[in-house]
């Protein structure tokens, strides 16, 4: 199928949810065998909840693959569930329903900094622990720990990335999701103090996508129109990343824009590959899936907190140069278990 028949036959994501969660819902399940029951590791076999952020991106199903294994080796039953959009509205009713279901910890990537501490108070509330992984709140205290990538970090190495690519010179934008989120926040505000040491860059700011990357496509499309001479976008997570990838597909514009994404789905290393993106922060989303787990089952074991609450785990830039690589393959994110 041509490029352009591909980009045609583009339909809205939440159509091409519909369809992927109808599948998805049991592939996503079924990718990482469904739920522990292990039966290792000391007997207790604790009852355990992971509410991703959003269902069919495969940051949160590398996350559930590393959740399942530490569950697996840990004897927990470790149940995931998400909402089909990156919303506090779609996100509440499925917490409320876990909780309901009084699992003996929760985990959970909350999908509003702000709209998600009630939701999540009333876990705590019901003396269910819950263990904040990805993103937080802004009451981060009532959670027994947060294990997350160091976000405005990762949004600095993205901008001192980007700066090198365009030769320290030209118009840049940020594409993001939706303010209020932690992660991509704190990623915009990494990228735009590093690109503020270069007096030859122009900052064109922020748009939003909704995580939608047919809109952050056009977006992509609509600035280079406006800014024939943009030189450089940062896509702050997968959806902002691939739409980026698209939109430098779709206008042909790979040779003159260069695109530092976050993450690294088989999507967006396939853009990588192409050459419509130029750099990704892969995180290590298995590892917060993993420690999550351990944390909460240690937490169940002997009541102790973590010394240190937030749990920061690692970052691995893919380049062209190093995609083939074994340490870098290794943080590729998965599509399955
Ligand atoms: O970038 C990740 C995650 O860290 C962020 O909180 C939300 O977006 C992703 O899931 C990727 O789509």
């Amino acid at each position: 199928m041509s490029k352009d028949a591909e980009v045609e036959r583009s339909i809205s994501r939440r159509e091409f949810l519909g369809i992927a969660a109808a599948g998805a819902g049991v592939a996503f399940l079924g990718a990482c065998g469904g739920g522990g029951q292990g039966g290792g590791g000391g007997g207790e076999s604790y009852r355990l909840t992971l509410i991703v952020g959003i269902t069919g991106d495969e940051f949160y199903t590398t996350m559930e693959c590393g959740a399942q294994a530490a569950a697996q080796e840990l004897g927990a039953e470790l149940n995931v569930q998400g909402p089909e959009a990156f919303s506090p509205a779609e996100q509440t009713p499925i917490l409320n329903a876990a909780i309901q279901a009084n699992p003996d910890a929760i985990l959970i990537a909350p999908t509003d900094v702000t709209a998600m501490v009630a939701p999540i108070q009333s876990a705590v509330n019901q003396d269910i622990p819950v263990v904040l992984v990805d993103t937080t709140i802004k009451k981060e205290e009532i959670a027994v720990a947060r294990i997350s990538s160091d976000n405005v970090k990762g949004g600095m190495l993205a901008g001192e990335a980007l700066a090198k690519l365009i030769g320290e010179e030209g118009k840049v934008m940020v594409i993001s999701v939706t303010p209020g989120i932690s992660t991509t926040d704190q990623r915009k505000q990494g990228f735009e103090e590093a690109i503020k040491k270069y007096p030859d860059i122009e900052y064109l700011g922020t748009e939003y996508c909704d995580d939608d990357p047919v809109k952050a496509a056009s977006i992509t499309t609509a600035t280079l129109r406006s800014n024939p001479d943009l030189k450089g976008i940062f896509g702050a997570n997968v959806f902002s990343g691939q739409g980026a990838g698209s939109g430098i597909r779709q206008t042909g514009k790979k040779d003159q824009v260069s695109v530092v994404a976050f993450d690294a789905t088989p999507t967006q290393v396939e853009d990588l590959r192409k050459g419509n993106v130029d750099g990704l922060i892969a995180q290590h989303p298995g590892d917060i899936g993993d420690k999550g787990v351990r944390i909460a089952v240690e937490y169940l074991k002997s009541g102790e907190e973590p010394a240190k609450k937030q749990i920061t785990t690692g970052f691995t830039t893919a380049t062209r140069e190093n995609l083939d690589k074994p340490e870098v393959k290794e943080y590729l994110y998965k599509a399955e278990c």
